[in-house]
């Protein structure tokens, strides 16, 4: 029988190239995000295997909720999670960054990924199989100026993680988080609210990580034996690496 994996955020970037490569796999899908067009539109595109559009915000524990409880009877049984839904939102630092963003990164890339993870679980550990696959980041890890409240969403994703493979010892339910460097998506026009010059300028001159990279990666981790798993995975293009420290000179 096709395993079923549920993909947060598989209307753009990353969520939709796993939706892409999981189905070539044969895989039956679960395909959230909040623009419903373009759920439609990739389900089409997916065709061959079965695939059920869940329009909803991850913000809404109720919306979540109506998720979980109407997933049709044959894609219940879900063997993958990928917690991919995330953004970032401006790149001011914390003495001038807007508290409305930092208030929306923390709804949907905590709270988003707790209320599916809570939600998803039971089951899971009910059938003694599963696999939680969050999406996290190198800037939950490595800090840079304006990551501020981003860089912290992920920096508990990564501890969640963690935690997560504690409390599943002996359940035979899988945990990874997944931690990439600069990736060209959608990411940064959402970022920079929609402005193209900013987003481009983000990998201008440079090969950054594509969404087929990540994806290619999750089906990876997703297809050890189940005996293994891959606790975390951090990526960066070979373009990008660490600078040295910033030091604040003053003159004498
Ligand atoms: P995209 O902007 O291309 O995709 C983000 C996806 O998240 C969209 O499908 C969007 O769907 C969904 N999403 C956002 N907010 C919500 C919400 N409230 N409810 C439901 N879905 C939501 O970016 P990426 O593919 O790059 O990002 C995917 C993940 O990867 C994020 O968690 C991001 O933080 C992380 N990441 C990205 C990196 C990069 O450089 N690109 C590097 C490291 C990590 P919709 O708008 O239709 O709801
Ligand atoms: C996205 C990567 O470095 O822009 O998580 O924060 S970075």
């Amino acid at each position: 029988m096709a395993k079923t994996i549920v993909i947060t955020g598989a209307t753009s970037g990353f969520g939709r190239a796993c939706a892409e490569l999981f189905a070539g796999a044969g895989w039956q899908l679960v395909i959230c995000g909040r623009r419903e067009e373009r759920l439609r539109e990739l389900a089409q595109q997916l065709g061959g295997v079965p695939v059920h559009c869940a329009c909803f915000d991850v913000r809404q524990l109720a919306e979540v909720k109506d998720m979980v409880s109407g997933l049709p009877e044959n894609f219940r049984a879900v063997d993958v999670l990928v917690n991919n839904a995330g953004l970032a939102l401006g790149l001011s630092p914390a003495q001038t960054a807007e508290l409305g963003d930092w208030e929306v990164m923390i709804d949907t890339n905590i709270k988003g990924l707790l209320y599916m993870t809570r939600l998803l679980l039971p089951g899971m550990v009910e059938r003694k199989r599963g696999h939680i696959i969050n999406i996290g980041s190198i800037a939950g890890t490595w800090p840079y100026p304006g990551g501020n409240a981003y860089g912290a969403t992920k920096a508990f994703v990564g501890q969640f993680s963690n935690n997560l493979r504690c409390d599943l010892h002996g359940t035979g339910v899988r945990v990874t988080n997944i931690e990439p460097g600069l990736a060209e998506t959608e990411f940064s026009m959402v970022r920079f609210g929609g402005d193209k010059g900013k987003a481009d300028a983000v990998y201008a001159g440079t090969e950054p990580l594509t969404a087929v990279d990540i994806a290619e990666i999750v089906h990876w981790v997703a297809c050890r034996p189940a005996h293994v798993n891959i606790n975390r995975v951090e990526v960066m293009p070979v373009g990008q690496s660490w600078s040295p420290f910033a030091i604040d000179r003053q003159p004498k």
